[in-house]
């Protein structure tokens, strides 16, 4: 087996037993390695007056991390700029958010460079490399041109957005082009997959060789599909700890004679949250008669604080909030829980257990892995009903999920109504489906797959252009 160097821009391994980090990419990476023998590489969240490359490596919860240090203007210009105030916006169609400063680019460009000329030294014969997210889109640019010949895959966590929406990023053809020094490229979903494809084709001038395999500015390179998982195994475990079944317990109490409505997310404006929040009040508002029997909670701990965008949400989800809970409050009983604390993994484990409904709904999401918790945590006799955005990637494997239209209160407020009325035969039948998928389709299958495609890129006859080819 090949050696396999995972990159991302924070490396998060698991601090203790269910004090994993928030964040998706964090969870699945930290699952995916753990079994493999190999190495990740990334940022340590810490800065440095002035960038020395200094590594420092270590071995945490059975995965071995080498971890570099950032300046401030690196976290200014690359983080919280370029990946979090253009690409992200951008890519989750926030078109009206998107800032554009060449300030930010020239970070982008200059950590990615740090990256690869940290990274370069630590590459042996035959180590695959596994690239991850927006943040290092140009990564194997930088590598190639240090003379680096492995295979490198690269594989997107959020979505690829239509081509007219990508167009609006200035200097979008060399991003993509960047793209193209990989040997594979993997996104959530086929719809994500296609729009890349139809970018390629329109605007690049390239062509499909054969399904899967693409042609442009002079070099080949594999796409696919490869939709993400939960640590479905782990999450089982999880559920039987004593943390879990006391969360649930509590939960379970504290809503006697009623549902619990549970949403989860980091706190983002793609999450949809005060859609969701409106959605909520309009069922609070049709339904007098089932007010008293719902407590919705809403966990949504902070991220990315020092961009502005996430302190005005911050500051409108607060208002919402107070709004529905002061409308329909009453003297023993409130309606709306929101709770800005991070919790551990195994206590929203046992809040997910309590939950009759799980209300995820993104107004883009490049997976989701919120919908596949919900629906690993339910009790098999008697499980709850998962509402989901059709924009989440999650969609496209959870059709059996109360399918909505996240912007629109009216079918929020109206699927509330039927989860909470639906018969147990019909809440079995669609989790069944739907356990199915998350148990199967795990982030096992999807690391195995990822690492198996890009395995056999030389084996199929390498699709890397010749002056590169080992
Ligand atoms: C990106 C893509 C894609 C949330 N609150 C707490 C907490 N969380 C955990 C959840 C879940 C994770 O954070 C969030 O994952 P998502 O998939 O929902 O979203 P992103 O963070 O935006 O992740 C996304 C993902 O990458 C993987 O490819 O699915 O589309 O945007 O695991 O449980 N965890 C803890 N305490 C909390 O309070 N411990």
């Amino acid at each position: 087996m090949n050696r396999l160097i995972v990159v991302s821009n924070r490396v998060n391994p698991p601090a203790g037993e269910g004090e994993e980090s928030v964040g998706g990419l964090a969870m699945a990476l930290a699952a995916a390695l753990r079994q493999y023998s190999g190495l990740w590489f990334g940022w340590s969240g810490q800065t440095t007056p002035e960038f020395d490359g200094k590594i420092s490596m270590q071995t945490v919860g059975g995965v071995t991390t080498a971890l570099i240090d950032l300046e401030p203007a690196d976290l200014d210009e690359y983080y919280n700029g370029y990946a979090n105030r253009t690409l992200w916006p951008l890519f989750h169609y926030r078109t009206d958010l998107a800032a554009y400063d060449r300030v930010y680019g020239e970070g982008y460009s200059r950590v990615n460079r740090r990256f690869a000329e940290t990274l370069a030294p630590l590459i042996g014969e035959g180590d695959l490399i596994w690239v991850h997210d927006y943040h290092l889109i140009p990564l194997a640019r930088e590598l190639r041109s240090l003379g680096v010949k492995n295979r490198i895959g690269f594989f997107l966590h959020i979505p690829w957005p239509a081509h007219q929406v990508f167009t609006t990023l200035p200097g979008h053809g060399r991003l993509v082009e960047a793209m193209f020094d990989y040997d594979l490229v993997g996104f959530q979903t086929a719809e994500y997959r296609q729009a890349f494809e139809e970018y390629v084709l329109a605007e690049a001038g390239g062509a499909e060789l054969q399904p899967g395999v693409l042609t442009a500015f002079g070099r080949t390179l594999k796409v696919g599909a490869f939709p993400i998982g939960l640590d479905a195994a782990d999450f089982a475990r999880m559920l039987k700890t004593p943390r879990a079944r006391r969360m649930r317990d509590v939960m379970t109490a504290a809503t006697v004679f009623r549902h619990l409505v549970v949403g989860v997310d980091r706190l983002d404006y793609s999450k949809g949250l005060e859609e969701r929040f409106l959605g909520f009040e309009r069922f609070l508002a049709d339904n007098p008669d089932l007010r008293r029997e719902v407590l919705m909670l809403q966990i949504a701990p902070v991220s990315r604080e020092s961009v502005d965008a996430y302190q005005e949400i911050r500051g409108r989800l607060d208002a919402l909030s107070g709004r529905i809970n002061g409308e329909y409050s009453d003297v023993d009983w409130n309606p709306f829980r929101y709770v800005n604390r991070t919790y551990r993994r195994d206590e929203l484990a046992g809040v997910y257990a309590a939950a009759r409904v799980g209300l995820v709904t993104p107004l883009r999401d490049g997976m989701n892995l919120v919908a596949k918790e919900f629906v690993a945590a339910q009790d098999p006799d008697d499980p709850g009903v998962l509402i989901l955005s059709r924009f989440a990637g999650a969609a496209r494997q959870m059709e059996e999920a109360l399918l909505i239209n996240p912007n629109s209160p009216e079918e929020i407020a109206d699927a509330l109504k039927r989860a909470i009325a639906m018969d147990r035969p019909e809440r079995v039948r669609r989790w069944k489906a739907l356990f199915e998928k998350v148990e199967k389709e795990d982030v096992t299958a999807w690391r195995d797959a990822f690492v198996g495609a890009l395995e056999g890129v030389m084996e199929s006859g390498g699709t890397r252009p010749a002056a590169l080819a080992s």
